[in-house]
């Protein structure tokens, strides 16, 4: 085959699937038409892709929850306790979210994307059979519709990789020889139905493996090779680029490479074998640059038996279509592919490839708008870059963490074992028709205004009875803590419907970042300075930092992601020093995802880490050393990132640690972290209200790993999930017990 996609968006153009599958929840539908629905999109969808011009469709990527999950069903691996549950479809949904007796598996990012996977988790005692039916149905589906199908697994090293071991420390890839019969019979199986070939999705081969990790990769894919009735294998590496792993996979017909995300293998992997090129990016939203596409598929050309052009991965990753994007301005359009544009980008770059010379008029276009994008004035602005030419190593850095310590004590007057909240309190119905009116047009700025001020005052009330010592705006004017720096800010654009699914049913519309980012007026200070003229104690302004507004957006590929973080950064700032200017004296800068984007090899995470903390240096220290910067991190393993951590050098980090017994502060000191710390002395993810006596344990734990002067007391998270009644009694609990250890802690 000549052009494909590694794998396809499911969540439906209008996120059809979510809707049907959160109406099968609620009981609003059966199963059946859950099923039917669910069918009706993969029908249309293969049937798009086959008028576009793909001659191999892959079939099999799509899922109800989460392709890692059906990996595991596939598998036979489902926990022993989900077979409780009646019907097969509720135990994998109670699998993928719990149910009220049953706890749910752990989630986790899916490589270094903003997509989440069901962690599946293997026992000593786990046996594994194979169950295909739902993949051989798919293929069946394609079929039937007359479609070149590709039937796509996970394979069975990333499947290990990812899962995670219970009551055993062994790790799991030494079981992956149990897995290769059943992947044997799974390919006998394909080809009986018809498959010529198979894609096995491994980009855990494009991480750094150990040698007795390739030399299971090795054995593994020859004895797959070996079986006797099986379709053609294809291995797909995406995400990076594939290194020593790709001798190990000697013995197989194909192999898709990742060519954004990494450059080309050594020539003796590809010699003989046919390479699916994945040149068109299938995580980011830009038109691909057609000379440099057919450049790489020449130069393989010249390696390979034959050449396939690809997307990079997934389209699992990007929005659906353009069609849907009526509003964007006219340029950045042009400049921009989502999935059918993509689709379009393949087939056009295979059929130039293919006829050498012969160009289709979509590439002509293609080249026409890459040039134009190159040449906008808004992705160069002389001020941005001067300013950034002129920054010096002052400008990341504040005074020594202890004596800002002895100025906040004189400035802020807190008392020992501060109390906080993280940021947002709950988003209700009120505040939600709220901003829904003032979009559609049903209610003024002046009303709107003077509603989120009724918000505010009441968060503030409630706060100051409770007897908070730092409290927060609640940010009630706040849908998405990227989304609405990103609407405030130049160099960026929202979409209307450009929706990602992030976790299950749940979607993200990230902003794209397609210019240098200047901030045209202050973006929080209104609201923040609002709250602040309301009370006489400490109110903390809220500001997202400059790597997880990276993190969360679709980001210009044109200069290096240090360059651009640096931009976000000197926005951030500015508005800190606004801030702090209109008297508010503690500002937090949230990096939630700082460890998103960590790379996924290790010889690379240390320069990331570098720039990252520059980054959020550079927008922190702007501030007087009276003003008291605070971050937050939504996460307590801290692992390769911890160094890091200290690194931002904040006042005070709040982090989630409730769930994990305090270790984390351990782990801290073990980095010599001297700065204040609020480990959250509750899980918010739960509505449960955790008693006085729980939070005093939590304290006292956290006192045997940090000093007084320096432990904050916090919940783990924002509160905009939880309801206003459970939040009240809870931060009433919370400074309780914040009271009770104060009088003999001091
Ligand atoms: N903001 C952004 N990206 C993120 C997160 C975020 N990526 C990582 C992580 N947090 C993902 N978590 C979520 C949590 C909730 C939802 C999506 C991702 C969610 N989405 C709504 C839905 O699908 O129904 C839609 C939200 C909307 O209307 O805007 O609930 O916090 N940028
Ligand atoms: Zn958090």
């Amino acid at each position: 085959f000549t052009a494909t996609v590694l794998g396809l968006p499911r969540i439906g153009p209008k996120r059809e699937l979510k809707k049907a599958v959160e109406s099968y929840w609620a009981g609003r539908i059966d199963a059946d038409d859950l099923a039917e629905q669910a069918r009706a999109l993969r029908e249309r969808q293969l049937r798009e892709l086959a008028d576009a011009g793909l001659d191999s469709i892959p079939v099999g990527t799509f899922s109800y929850y989460d392709q890692i999950l059906d990996t595991a069903v596939m598998l036979g691996a489902l926990p022993e306790r989900y077979a409780t549950v009646d019907e097969p479809i509720d135990q994998y949904f109670a699998a993928a979210r719990g149910t009220e007796e049953l706890a749910p598996l752990e989630m986790t990012k899916w490589f270094d994307t903003n997509y989440h996977y069901i962690v599946p988790e293997i026992a000593p005692a786990t046996t594994f059979s194979l169950h295909p039916e739902k993949l051989l149905a798919e293929l069946q589906e394609a079929k039937t519709l007359g479609v070149a199908a590709r039937p796509v697994v996970v394979g069975p090293v990333t499947f290990l990789k990812l899962a995670k071991a219970v009551g055993s420390d062994e790790p799991l890839i030494a079981r992956v020889a149990e897995l290769v019969p059943l992947y044997v019979d799974l390919l006998g199986q394909l080809a009986a139905a018809g498959a010529e070939w198979v894609q096995l999705d491994e980009p855990s081969l494009v991480t750094d493996l150990n040698p007795d990790e390739l030399g299971l990769v090795r054995s593994t894919y020859d004895a797959l090779s070996a079986a006797e009735n099986r379709p053609a294998i294809l291995v797909a590496t995406y995400f990076g680029r594939l290194g020593e792993a790709a001798s190990a996979l000697a013995s197989v017909e194909g192999i898709a490479v990742d060519l954004v995300a990494g450059s080309e293998p050594d020539a003796a992997a590809l010699k003989g074998k046919h390479v699916v090129a994945g040149v068109v990016d299938g995580r980011n939203v830009w038109r691909t640059d057609p000379d440099r596409a057919l450049a790489a598929l020449a130069s393989l050309e010249g390696v390979a038996a034959s050449v396939a052009v690809s997307t990079s991965c997934s389209l699992l990753h990007v929005p659906y279509s353009l069609d849907a994007e009526r509003d964007l301005d006219v340029s950045l359009r042009s400049w921009l592919a989502f999935g059918a544009e993509k689709v379009r980008e393949v087939c056009a770059l295979a059929s130039a490839h293919g006829s050498a010379g012969h160009e289709p008029a979509e590439l002509e276009l293609t080249r026409a708008a890459f040039g134009a994008r190159r040449n906008d004035p808004r992705l160069r602005r002389a001020e941005v870059h001067d300013r950034l030419a002129g920054l010096k190593d002052i400008d990341r850095q504040r005074l020594p963490a202890a004596r800002r310590r002895e100025l906040q004590a004189e400035h802020l007057g807190l008392p020992l074992l501060p109390t906080t909240t993280i940021g947002s309190f709950p988003q209700t119905a009120r505040i939600r028709t709220a901003r829904a009116d003032l979009r559609k047009g049903r209610i003024d700025q002046d009303a709107y205004v003077r509603q989120m001020h009724a918000e505010i005052d009441e968060v503030l009330h409630l706060q100051e009875r409770l007897g908070l010592d730092v409290l927060v705006h609640g940010e009630p004017e706040r849908n998405d803590m990227v989304q609405y720096f990103a609407e405030q800010l130049d160099g960026f654009a929202a979409t209307a419907n450009g929706w990602v699914q992030s976790y299950g049913s749940r979607c993200v519309r990230p902003p794209i970042l397609y210019g240098d980012v200047t901030r045209p007026r202050a973006m929080t200070l209104d609201w923040i300075g609002y709250a602040q003229s309301r009370t006489d104690k400490l109110v903390k302004g809220m500001l997202t930092g400059p790597v997880t507004i990276l993190a969360w957006s679709f980001v210009r590929d044109d200069q290096p992601l240090s360059d651009t973080a640096d931009q976000v950064a000197l926005a951030i700032r500015d508005e800190t020093v606004d801030l702090e200017r209109a008297g508010v004296r503690v500002v937090q800068v949230d990096e939630p995802a700082l460890r998103e984007l960590l790379p996924l090899r290790a010889a690379e995470q240390r320069a990331y880490l570098g720039w990252a903390v520059d980054a959020f240096r550079l927008a922190t220290s702007g501030v007087a050393d009276e003003t008291q910067v605070h971050t937050h991190l939504c996460y307590s393993e801290f692992g390769e990132v911890i160094e890091a951590i200290a690194g931002l050098d904040a006042d005070v980090t709040s982090i989630e640690a409730a769930r994990s017994h305090m270790e984390v502060l351990d782990d801290l000191n073990d980095v010599g972290f001297d700065l204040g710390v609020g480990p959250g002395v509750y899980d918010i993810h739960s509505p449960r209200v955790p008693s006085v006596e729980e939070m005093v344990a939590s304290l006292e734990a956290a006192l045997k790993a940090v000093p007084a002067e320096r432990l904050w007391v916090n919940p783990d998270c924002g509160l905009k999930t939880r309801g206003n009644s459970e939040v009240e009694a809870s931060l009433h609990n919370l400074v309780a017990a914040a009271k009770q250890v104060r009088t003999h802690a001091g």
